[in-house]
C-alpha cells in the first residue's frame, strides 16, 4: 500500500517498520498521518509473518506533536463533535503484537504520547521528551496526563506538564520513561534486534505477556494478578509451551510454531 506521510518496510521478514515521514514539519502528526499510521499498524498486526512492529521517525524528530497548523482554528464544537484525537489515535491501543518506539530527536506533545502508547521506548542519546501543550493554551489530549505519571511518577509528570520543559534521554531513562538509551547511530540496530528477538518467541506467549503487563495499568493489582494467572494457565494448552520447555530440558534451540 502506498502512503504519503509514512513509509513501511519489513526487516528479516518478521518485523514491520513504520517510519513517520513529514521531515519538513518535524513529523507533526496531522490527522491524515494518523489515519495512515493506523492502517499500517493494522496491516502488520494482521500479517502472520510479522511478530513485532517498530515505529520510528528521523534523526531530528520522532514527532514534534500534533499538527499545530491543522489545530489552530479548531473550535470546541469541531473537536468535541468529531471526537478529534480518539478516533484515529486509539488504533494503536488495539494492536496485539508488541510495538516498539525507536525515538531520536524531539518527541513532544502528541509525539511523546504516541511513543508512550507503544509498548516500550528505546531512545537515542539525542532524544528529547516533553508535553509542551501548556505553552499553546491546551493540555495533552492523547493520554499524556495519564500515561506520563504512570511512567515517571506524579512529581516529574507535573513538572513536565505544567512547565512544558523538555527532558533529555538520560533524564527520561532515569525516570523510567524509556527502557534503554543508545548512541544515535545504533538506534535502529538496537530496536530491530529487540524486535527480531521478540518475533522469534511464541506468538501467543508474546501477546499474552503484552496483555498482562498492560493490565497492570488498567485495574487493581488483584484483578491484574488474576488476569495474569488465567493467561499463564492457558499457555499450558499451547504447543509452543511444550516446545519451549522441551527445548530447554534437552539443551536445544526452540522452534516455535505459534500454536
Ligand atoms: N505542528 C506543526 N508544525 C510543526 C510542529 C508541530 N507540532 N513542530 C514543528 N513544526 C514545523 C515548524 O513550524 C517549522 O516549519 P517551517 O519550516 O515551515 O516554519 C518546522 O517544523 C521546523 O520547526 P522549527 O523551525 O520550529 O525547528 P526548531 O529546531 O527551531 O524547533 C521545536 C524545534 C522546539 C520542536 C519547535 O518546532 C517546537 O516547539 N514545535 C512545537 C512543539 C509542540 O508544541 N508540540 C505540541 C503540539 S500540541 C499537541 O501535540 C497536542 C496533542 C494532542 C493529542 C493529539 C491530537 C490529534
Amino acid at each position: 500500500m502506498a502512503y504519503e506521510f509514512i513509509t513501511t518496510r519489513t526487516e528479516g521478514e518478521k518485523v514491520g517498520v513504520i517510519t513517520l515521514n513529514r521531515p519538513k514539519q518535524l513529523n507533526a502528526l496531522s490527522p491524515a498521518l494518523m489515519v495512515e499510521l493506523g492502517q499500517a499498524l493494522k496491516a502488520f498486526d494482521a500479517d502472520e509473518a510479522i511478530g513485532c512492529i517498530v515505529i520510528t521517525g528521523n534523526e531530528k524528530a520522532f514527532a514534534a506533536g500534533a499538527d499545530i497548523g491543522a489545530m489552530a482554528t479548531y473550535t470546541f464544537a469541531d473537536v468535541y463533535r468529531d471526537d478529534y484525537i480518539t478516533r484515529d489515535w486509539e488504533t494503536i491501543g488495539g494492536i496485539r503484537k508488541p510495538v516498539i518506539a525507536a525515538v531520536s530527536g524531539f518527541a513532544l506533545g502528541g509525539g511523546c504520547e504516541l511513543a508512550m502508547m507503544c509498548d516500550f521506548i528505546i531512545a537515542a542519546d539525542n532524544a528529547k521528551f516533553g508535553q509542551p501543550e501548556i505553552k499553546l493554551g491546551i493540555i495533552p489530549g492523547a493520554g499524556g496526563t495519564q500515561r506520563l505519571p504512570r511512567a515517571v511518577g506524579k512529581a516529574k509528570a507535573m513538572d513536565l506538564v505544567l512547565t512544558g520543559r523538555m527532558m533529555d534521554a538520560k533524564e527520561a531513562e532515569a525516570a523510567g520513561l524509556v527502557s534503554r538509551v543508545v548512541p544515535l547511530d545504533k538506534l535502529m540496530d538496537e530496536a530491530l534486534a529487540a524486535a527480531l528477538m521478540i518475533s522469534g518467541y511464541g506468538r501467543m506467549a508474546v501477546m499474552a505477556a503484552k496483555e498482562c503487563v498492560n493490565k497492570a495499568f488498567e485495574g487493581t493489582l488483584a484483578d491484574g494478578v488474576m488476569f495474569e494467572r488465567r493467561l499463564f494457565h492457558a499457555l499450558f494448552a499451547t504447543a509452543d509451551q511444550k516446545e519451549g520447555m522441551d527445548a530447554f530440558v534437552n539443551k536445544r534451540p526452540a522452534a516455535f510454531k505459534n500454536q
